[in-house]
């Protein structure tokens, strides 16, 4: 079905998880809703909000400017605005903005009929976030520990964070988090390769099917995941390297403090060798 015959069939009234028919259209391509609306009304505050920060700031270079956290004197209280309250809000608006946006997203599955794996991997990037902000602060009992919102400033962030446990790569749940990072690369380079070989094999040559596909896997290494389980692989690995790397920021400075590498004398101390 064509494109634009097949969007006509399906953009029907319906699948709203709230306001009913009040916002069910469309705006061009785009599907409005409930959640469109909020999105847009948060996403448009936060940012009002960044540029009235970076006014109050010295600089306009893009790089440079930054809405930074309260101190952490303030501990979990509200900070004066020019004082880490902006930074408040604008945490609070791209919180509701990012859930709206997953919201919509349902909206729409609920409307074509699919399943909800697009907003429940967002929902898994947007856990990270959430943890670095709100969950890290709360447990360690001041919204100065989340991070900066500026282009530079937050890698300083990460850097110093990072070195505050040492050497941040001796984290065993970074550790497993780059390495799903790494292999979700490596499985999306092998996939979107495969498929490319398959349907451009040169001027005047029949394109390849998912049997040529799977053939090649087969030939090459003995094993084909197949068409439908390089996407659930795919999906399993992205999830999880944002979910580990929710799990790595929060156990630091919550249930560890110490070097990340003093972590591994576990090792060191098995009774096996120990006294050795
Ligand atoms: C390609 C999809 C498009 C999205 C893009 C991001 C903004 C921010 C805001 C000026 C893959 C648009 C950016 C709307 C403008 C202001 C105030 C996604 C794609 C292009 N980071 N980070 C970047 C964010 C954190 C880290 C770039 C956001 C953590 C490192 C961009 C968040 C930690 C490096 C950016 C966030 C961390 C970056 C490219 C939120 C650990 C880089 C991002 C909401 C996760 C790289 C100068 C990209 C860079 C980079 C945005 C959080 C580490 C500015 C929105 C605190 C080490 N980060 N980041 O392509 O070049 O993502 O930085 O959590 O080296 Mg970051
Ligand atoms: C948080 C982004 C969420 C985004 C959302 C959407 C918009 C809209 C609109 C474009 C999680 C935003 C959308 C704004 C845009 C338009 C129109 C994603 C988030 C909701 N590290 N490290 C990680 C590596 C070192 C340190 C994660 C590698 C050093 C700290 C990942 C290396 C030290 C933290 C990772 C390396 C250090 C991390 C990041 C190598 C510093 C974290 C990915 C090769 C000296 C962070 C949850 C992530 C984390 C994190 C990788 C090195 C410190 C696993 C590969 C040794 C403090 N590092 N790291 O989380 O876990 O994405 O955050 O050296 O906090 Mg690390």
């Amino acid at each position: 079905m064509a494109q634009l015959s097949f969007e006509k069939k399906y953009r029907v009234r319906g699948g709203t998880l709230v306001g009913g028919d009040l916002f069910d259209f469309w705006v061009g391509p785009f599907y409005v809703g409930f959640f469109g609306v909020t999105t847009f009304f948060f996403a448009a505050l936060g940012t009002i909000l960044i540029f009235y920060g970076a006014s109050l700031g010295d600089t306009w270079n893009p790089w440079l400017i930054s809405i930074e956290p309260p101190e952490l004197e303030i501990g979990l209280g509200v900070a004066p605005l020019a004082e880490g309250g902006l930074w408040q809000v604008i945490t609070i608006c791209a919180t509701f903005a990012f859930i709206s946006w997953a919201l919509r997203e349902v909206e729409i599955c609920r409307k074509l009929g699919m399943g909800y794996h697009v907003p429940v991997a967002f929902g898994v990037a947007i856990l990270a976030y959430v943890t670095l902000v709100i969950i890290r602060p709360l447990l360690m009992g001041a919204w100065g520990h989340g991070f900066p919102y500026g282009i530079f400033s937050h890698l300083d962030w990460v850097n110093n964070v990072g070195y505050a446990y040492g050497n941040f790569h001796y984290n065993p749940a970074h550790m497993v988090a780059i390495t799903f990072f790494f292999t979700t690369c490596l499985a999306l380079a092998l996939h979107g390769s495969l498929v490319l070989s398959a349907v451009n094999p040169g001027k005047g040559k029949t394109i390849g099917t998912p049997d040529h596909e799977d053939t090649y896997f087969r030939d090459l290494i003995g094993y084909s995941i197949g068409p439908l389980g390089i996407h659930r692989l795919g999906l399993l690995l992205a999830l999880n390297a944002g979910l580990w790397s929710a799990i790595c920021i929060v156990i630091s400075g919550t249930i560890w403090f110490d070097q990340w590498s003093a972590w591994w004398d576990w090792y060191a101390e098995l009774p096996w060798w120990a006294d050795l």
